[in-house]
């Protein structure tokens, strides 16, 4: 497995989460990355390939140009407006309201975001860029040679659409992926979801096209983040009819339920006709996740990169979430061990 990471997502740590009504320390940290790497060295992939800044410009078929400018532009607007501390948006063009982009940078933070427990740091964008790019080399270097890879992405990308941030993620990394699989020739790529939250983000992206396959298994929104999307009636629009698949399950589902999903989710990439495959990996479905609820452990984690295999097309893993610090590399290694048709770890 070639992985793709570098030191840049170190930029990116706001001093705070609001959960449970509370400022809280970040579950998303940066040393979920130092958990992953270590457990990836540990099982003998000890290469890092790192990856070329991606020209902006190449961004625009994920994400509107205006937002990119505003999360550039972000932290530089902030502190010159007076703040001091980061940016937590707190007020959102809700249903009737107008929904035009502000010229006021506590309008913009707002108009650009869909979630508050997200905040922008000094270094988020430079981070958020450096995981995009990430994205692009693995899906590059998959593409060329066909040999999987694995892009330790951070922040995650999952959440973000077009044109708002939220749920810990700025750039869809793994919308990034896809697209530059589909421009290096893949006629049409499925992207699998298989993080605990609904790839909100990524839905949206590629909502009204035949090309991009979306599937995703995740916590069923009635009870979960991000609340407003995934529900099993979300199958896409116009060309993109059937080209969206949603398994969501209750709280509390065991691995055997989890799994019956996600081979439907691969049949029906199979069926789509797939010839490259992004899959958006989230560790969060764990049976010890802080902030989840499913129960996975850790040896099912195998499961996940067998089953992806036998797709058989050239896959690029993106991180997302996985909050269980202490086990989290162990679980993505066991995926990419799965993959590759090694032994878990445990
Ligand atoms: N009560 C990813 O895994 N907060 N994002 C949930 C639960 C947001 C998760 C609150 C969770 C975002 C990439
Ligand atoms: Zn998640």
């Amino acid at each position: 497995m070639r992985v793709f990471a570098n030191d840049a997502h170190r930029a990116h740590f706001p001093s705070g989460e609001i959960y449970n009504g509370e400022l809280v320390r970040p579950f998303e940290c940066p040393e979920r990355w130092d958990h992953i790497d270590q457990a990836l060295t540990a099982a003998g992939m000890t290469e890092r390939l790192d990856a070329a800044a991606l020209p902006l410009d190449d961004l625009a078929a994920v994400h509107d140009p205006a937002y990119v400018e505003f999360l550039d532009d972000a932290w530089t607007d902030w502190t010159a407006a007076g703040n001091t501390g980061d940016m937590i948006p707190t007020c959102f063009p809700a249903r009737r309201m107008v929904q035009r982009i502000p010229d006021d940078i506590d309008g913009r933070l707002g108009y650009f975001a869909f979630a508050a427990e997200t905040a922008i740091t000094s270094g988020t964008w430079s981070a958020a860029h450096a995981a995009a790019s990430l994205a692009t080399a693995a899906a590059r270097s998959t593409i060329d040679d066909g040999a999987p890879s694995f892009a330790l992405c951070r922040p995650p990308g999952h959440h973000a659409s077009k044109d708002f941030f939220g749920g810990y993620c700025f750039i869809n990394n793994a919308a990034v992926a896809a697209t530059t699989m589909r421009r290096a020739g893949a006629e049409r790529v499925a992207v699998v979801d298989v993080d605990f939250h609904h790839g909100n983000g990524t839905q949206d992206i590629f909502w009204n096209r035949r090309d991009v396959f979306f599937g995703s298994v995740h916590g069923d929104p009635a009870h979960e983040f991000p609340h407003f999307s995934g529900f099993a009636d979300e199958i896409g629009d116009g060309d993109g009819m059937d080209a969206t698949c949603n398994r969501p399950l209750p709280p509390g589902t065991d691995a055997a339920t989890w799994f019956a999903a996600l081979d439907d989710l691969i049949d029906r990439a199979h069926n789509h006709g797939t010839e490259a495959l992004v899959v958006s990996l989230g560790v969060d479905t764990f049976e010890n996740d802080p902030i989840s609820s499913f129960r996975l452990a850790s040896r099912d984690f195998f499961g996940i990169g067998q089953r992806l295999a036998a797709l058989d097309v050239p896959t690029v893993y993106c991180m997302e979430g996985g909050y269980a610090v202490d086990e989290i590399g162990t679980n993505v290694v066991n995926v990419l061990h799965g993959h590759e048709g090694l032994t878990h770890l445990r």
